[in-house]
């Protein structure tokens, strides 16, 4: 009885372990990746998960098979044959492991080499600068005249080339949907790159502790068709002006902007052109998914972001700013039609 209930438990826990593994595979990650970065270092694993699995296997046959044949039989006092130094078995342990290490190596060096690679003066890829702060990414496009932050935006099936640098601690730029991560060091540039196979949006982490909201320090990738990604641009390098024109002709952004202008403008830039070094730039804020990378981008979120940037977020370097409950709706109505 006992031990059937233990065999039970053991089922249990398996089902349990399979319905998490099942439903790690329908988002992407790092066993289901969607760039062709992460699908070679996947097949990396692979290889040297086979690989290990047959000298196991083999192993273990061996050791099972001389365990058998070779026990002490009842009544049998005797010393079996002393056997040492057989060339032919040294040879074969000594090649085997070597031609295993030679598969392991050869792929292991090449890819290592290829997607170190440095594709920062390849003409056909995109040049993405990435900037991480305390506890948020900067995403500019200096090719595109576009700066940007917290969602990256990139075109399916072409090479992204990443230039990442960091403006205070260490922090690792990661994309596990996508391929391996790099850290961003402050007063170092380094380079990564990778090919989005698969239009979707991907989550982003920083990987590397860098402070109380390190585990909120996320962003968002947006693969996208080559199409989207062109009107994406074309509407990044508007000036919001022209929108917010046509916009305030509906409803009163007047209050908002003075507002903005009165409190928030001191640190973030909303002109397409003008780098926005100490907080994320709003150009296109309405566009994206998520409010400081976390809250979704409802309105309801954007006020109680502004109200307590600290609550949500500890350690954020946006500050509290006074205001009244009318304030904070115009200006959520304001930011909200940055597009
Ligand atoms: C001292 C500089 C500073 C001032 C002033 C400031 N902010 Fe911020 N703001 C930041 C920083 C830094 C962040 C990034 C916080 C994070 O995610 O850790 C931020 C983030 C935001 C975000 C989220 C952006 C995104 O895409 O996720 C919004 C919205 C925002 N601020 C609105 C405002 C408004 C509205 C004001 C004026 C009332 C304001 N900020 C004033 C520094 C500032
Ligand atoms: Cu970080």
């Amino acid at each position: 009885m006992l031990k059937l209930l233990r065999g039970k438990r053991i089922l249990l826990l398996f089902a349990m372990l399979a319905t998490l593994l099942a439903g790690c595979s329908e988002d992407a990650s790092p066993l289901n990746p969607k760039a062709t970065q992460g699908q070679e270092q996947l097949n990396l694993m692979i290889l040297s998960l086979v690989i290990m699995v047959i000298v196991v296997v083999v192993v273990f046959a061996i050791s099972v098979y001389v365990l058998v044949k070779f026990r002490a039989r009842k009544g049998d006092k005797s010393i079996p044959k002393q056997v040492e130094g057989n060339h032919k078995l040294e040879i074969i342990w000594t090649v085997i492991p070597i031609i295993l290490l030679t598969i392991l190596a050869v792929p292991t060096v090449g890819y290592t080499f290829k997607h170190d690679q440095n594709l920062s003066q390849n003409p056909d890829a995109i040049k993405v600068q990435v900037v991480a702060h305390q506890f948020w990414w900067e995403f500019n496009y200096p090719e595109l005249g576009i700066f940007s932050a917290q969602e990256v935006v990139m075109p399916v099936g072409k090479d992204i080339s990443f230039e990442l640098t960091s403006a205070d601690v260490n922090h690792s730029f990661w994309i596990p949907g996508l391929g391996g991560k790099k850290d961003t060091n402050p007063g170092l540039t380094s380079y990564m790159h990778l090919t989005p196979m698969e239009i979707g949006t991907y989550k982003g982490k920083c990987a590397e502790l860098c402070g109380p909201s390190h585990a909120l320090m996320d962003f968002k990738a947006h693969v996208v068709t080559e199409e989207e990604f062109a009107a994406w641009v074309a509407d990044m390098q508007t000036p919001p002006e022209e929108e917010l024109a046509e916009a305030m002709e509906a409803e009163d952004l007047a209050a908002g902007e003075a507002l903005f202008r009165e409190n928030c403008i001191s640190c973030h830039a909303i002109q397409p052109d003008g780098r926005s070094p100490v907080a994320p730039h709003l150009n296109g804020f309405s566009e994206r998914d998520f409010v400081a990378g976390i809250l979704n981008n409802t309105e309801e979120n954007v006020k109680e972001w502004i109200a307590d940037p600290n609550a949500i977020k500890p350690g954020t370097l946006m500050p509290k700013v006074d205001l009244s409950e009318e304030e904070l709706d115009q200006l959520t109505q304001y930011l909200l039609q940055l597009k």
